[in-house]
């Protein structure tokens, strides 16, 4: 006869490797909580700063016109041009401090991890592209204004401006380009860096050369004004690179190093321009009569023509 803790003895060695024992059970799966996406938007600082920048360019606008009171139609063309610089910053400010003008551009990040796959998340930042439709409009103007007093030929004006039209879209596209395409995003981004020489070189060089048959007096303004604006251009394409490019600046960092440069390239580079040009008549222009009379020929006197 069997006794039945000898079947329990044959059995042991059976059931020990079926049934889990304290040392085989596995341990707790890995788990990985998903990054959630991160958003590098602007913060109370930021829109504070908007605002102000806003009533700053709204006040300038206002003095700029109040320069141009009494100051015939003929005379007036830098008044014109410098006053629709900072109206039409006044617009975007506006524009970017109510939440206007402005979009998300989110790019993959990816999160490595020691016992499990790598994971992704995404990262967006908040771009103003409000910003570059100003600059679109108001650097060629700012362009116009160094051209004319320089007395820079309408060809070199032209492909100054249109260089600078290119330069700023190209800024446009590489900030709404695709973090994991660098050739769209950077690529973009030398195209603007090139347009930019093209511009340095047809208003600096050609002004530079232009200006020294207007006499000492707007020679100095001229290169003062230009030094002024090739300082605070430079910046704006490092700034870019580092914030909107890099992403290593936070978003309300980027728009009060914005707002400053703005600040500086457009009212107090106005303010220099007309309070200088007050003083010195040989600044006025009115290409040749164009301004103030239009194209019309009748009635007009045309000194050293026979006919
Ligand atoms: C971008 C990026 C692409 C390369 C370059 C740039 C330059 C921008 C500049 C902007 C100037 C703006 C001004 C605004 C005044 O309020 C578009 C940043 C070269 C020079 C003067």
């Amino acid at each position: 006869m069997i006794h039945p803790e000898q079947v329990a003895d044959m059995l042991r060695p059976i059931t020990s490797t079926l049934l889990p024992t304290a040392t085989s059970v596995p341990g707790p799966v890995p788990t990985v909580i998903p990054t959630p996406t991160e958003y590098q938007t602007v913060g109370e600082a930021g829109r504070r700063t908007l605002w102000v920048t806003f009533a700053l360019m709204v006040l300038s606008s206002g003095l700029f016109a109040l320069l141009s009171w009494n100051v015939p139609t003929s005379k007036r063309l830098f008044h014109v041009i410098t006053t629709l610089i900072t109206i039409v910053a006044s617009l975007s400010y506006f524009a970017m401090a109510t939440g206007h003008a402005t979009t998300y551009n989110c790019s993959t990040v990816w999160d490595h991890h020691k016992h499990v796959p790598d994971t992704s998340h995404q990262v967006c930042r908040q771009v103003f592209w409000g910003r570059y439709v100003d600059w679109a409009l108001t650097t060629p103007l700012l362009l116009l204004d160094l051209c004319l007093l320089a007395g820079v030929d309408g060809a070199h004006t032209l492909m100054a401006v249109v260089a600078d039209v290119i330069m700023v879209l190209s800024g446009l596209f590489a900030a709404l380009g695709e973090e994991g395409k660098t050739a769209q995003k950077w690529g973009w981004y030398t195209i603007g860096c090139i347009s930019y020489l093209f511009v340095i070189w047809h208003v600096a060089l050609h002004g530079g050369r232009t200006v020294s048959a207007k006499g000492r007096g707007v020679s100095r303004l001229f290169t003062g004004l230009a030094l002024f604006t090739l300082l605070l251009w430079t910046a704006y394409p490092i700034v870019w690179g580092i914030a909107d490019g890099a992403r290593k600046a936070s978003v309300d960092t980027e728009i009060m190093i914005y707002t400053v440069l703005d600040f500086l390239a457009k009212p107090v580079f106005g303010f220099w321009l007309l309070l200088s040009h007050r003083a010195m008549p040989e600044t006025n222009i009115d290409l040749g009569g164009y301004w103030s009379h239009g194209l019309a020929t009748e009635g007009r006197i045309r000194i050293g023509e026979e006919d």
